[in-house]
């Protein structure tokens, strides 16, 4: 499920940053080729509807911000979108003083005591006072594990390990914890039964005792498809209101959250990022779409709209887009493009670029821009202004005293040449026009 959709969504992508020029033919492509993505993917078909309308609708209307290409505005959006569809960035409101009671829910396997134990110490560095009850029955030694792996937070955990009732557990568990002032009381519960319909009805009981205010839903992040189901099983039990994704740091990419949230409605919360107690952090839908898409951070492109609107006054840019752009002012270009990052995430952050530009090649940029800076410090002052002046002769000096070949200089005045070119057709797309020439585009 997770690879269609990934796939579905970067041809759209990839179609829009292939095409000419934007125009409504183009939009309505789009919006089709996204509905087929997420239907393939088994989203709701009104939730499909709606997004793709919405989708539609801000492509065709909004203006992009100053320097933002249209086609990355538009990708932009896309984001935003399947983004806001896998919810809004949220975090359960804990009130200090009043005790809230989390229930661990999930199948065997998924990280439900690996997770509450990360979700122990993580509200303990916010300042709430949090307990911890292990009623798992059925795995041998999982009391154990809660217990060993809540030692750093310093959260009390309590269990019987004689007791084969979870129910029983959690009402001694809460009636031990009365009078501690908690705030939070996670209860991490079993994933296995010799039947599925048993494990359903065992978390039907134990909610019944527990009457949790929060029910998290642990899902293994390697696991695509089956979690939509999985999640609807839990849900007709006990009502989800949050979800967590474990094992994103392995090769997992996380699909199955789009399928859970699907099934029951719920927000993915959490996201687990190790097998260590501090390897959780709160979810935040655009990295995660980010991720899915493999573009890195949408975070980059608005950095960079931001970055060219402010300078959009500059007299750099003024003689940049005038077609009379110095020496200086490429490689400052350059080295603008690398600010805040290496050139490879800067790349790979930009849609149009991440996937079709090669590991290689980037290596091969960044080496070259290197050399550039060796080749322009060797260079005077008149020839950085009027690089028309570097004959042959000059050529050869310029290369002695940057220690490198004639033809290095040679390219890096033929690429400053075709970049000046570039610039002055279109501002907005500087930086994408330099690395074409560059033949990274
Ligand atoms: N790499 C990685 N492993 C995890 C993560 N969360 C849990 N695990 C591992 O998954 C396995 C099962 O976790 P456990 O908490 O026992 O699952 P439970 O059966 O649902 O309680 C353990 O080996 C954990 O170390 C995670 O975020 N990343
Ligand atoms: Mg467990």
């Amino acid at each position: 499920m997770l690879d269609s959709l990934k796939t579905g969504l970067r041809a759209a992508i990839k179609k829009i940053v292939a095409a000419d020029g934007v125009d409504e033919d183009l939009i309505k492509n789009l919006s089709n080729d996204v509905q087929r993505a997420l239907l393939q993917a088994d989203v709701d078909v009104k939730i499909v509807i709606a997004v793709t309308k919405r989708i539609t609708e801000r492509a065709l209307e909004e203006k992009p911000p100053p320097g933002l290409p249209r086609k990355d505005h538009i990708v932009k959006i896309l984001y935003d979108e399947v983004a806001a569809m896998l919810g809004t960035d949220s975090e359960f409101d804990f009130k200090a003083g009043k005790l809230t009671k989390i229930l661990m829910l999930g199948i065997q396997g998924s990280g439900k005591t690996t997770t509450s134990a990360k979700l122990a110490m993580y509200l303990t560095k916010q300042g709430y006072k949090v307990g911890a009850i292990g009623a798992d029955t059925h795995r041998p030694g999982a009391l154990e594990q809660l217990r060993t792996m809540c030692e750093r937070s310093h959260v009390s955990v309590y269990g019987d390990a004689k007791s084969k009732d979870p129910s029983d557990i959690i009402t001694a568990g809460i009636k031990q914890f009365e009078g501690d002032g908690l705030d939070i009381l996670l209860i991490d519960t079993a994933g296995r039964h010799k039947e599925e319909g048993e494990l359903i009805e065992e978390m039907r009981r134990i909610a019944k005792v527990a009457d949790p205010d929060l029910a998290l839903l642990v899902i293994d992040g390697t696991i695509g498809s089956q979690c939509g189901a999985q999640a609807a099983a839990f849900h007709s039990a006990v009502r989800v209101g949050g979800i967590v994704m474990t094992k994103l740091d392995s090769t997992a990419k996380g699909g199955g959250a789009l399928a859970a949230a699907t099934a029951t409605g719920a927000q993915v919360m959490y996201i687990g990022t190790g097998e260590r107690v501090d390897d959780i952090e709160r979810f935040s839908s655009t990295r995660f779409v980010g991720r899915l898409l493999g573009m890195g951070d949408i975070q980059a492109v608005l950095d960079m709209a931001k970055r060219l609107g402010e300078e959009a006054d500059t007299d750099r840019l003024k003689r940049i887009s005038g077609g009379k752009m110095t020496i200086e002012d490429f490689y400052s270009q350059l080295e603008e493009m690398s600010k805040g990052g290496s050139l490879r995430n800067m790349v790979e952050s930009m849609p149009g670029f991440a996937g079709s530009v090669k590991d290689g090649q980037l290596d091969n940029l960044e080496e070259r821009v290197t050399k550039w800076r060796y080749i322009i410090q060797s260079m005077s002052g008149d020839e950085k202004g009027a690089p028309d002046v570097i004959n042959a002769s000059r050529t050869k000096r310029i290369a002695r005293g940057s220690g490198l070949g004639e033809h290095d200089v040679k390219e890096l005045l033929k690429n400053f040449k075709n970049s000046k070119g570039v610039m002055k057709a279109s501002r907005g797309r500087q930086m994408q026009g330099m690395l074409r020439k560059m033949g990274l585009g």
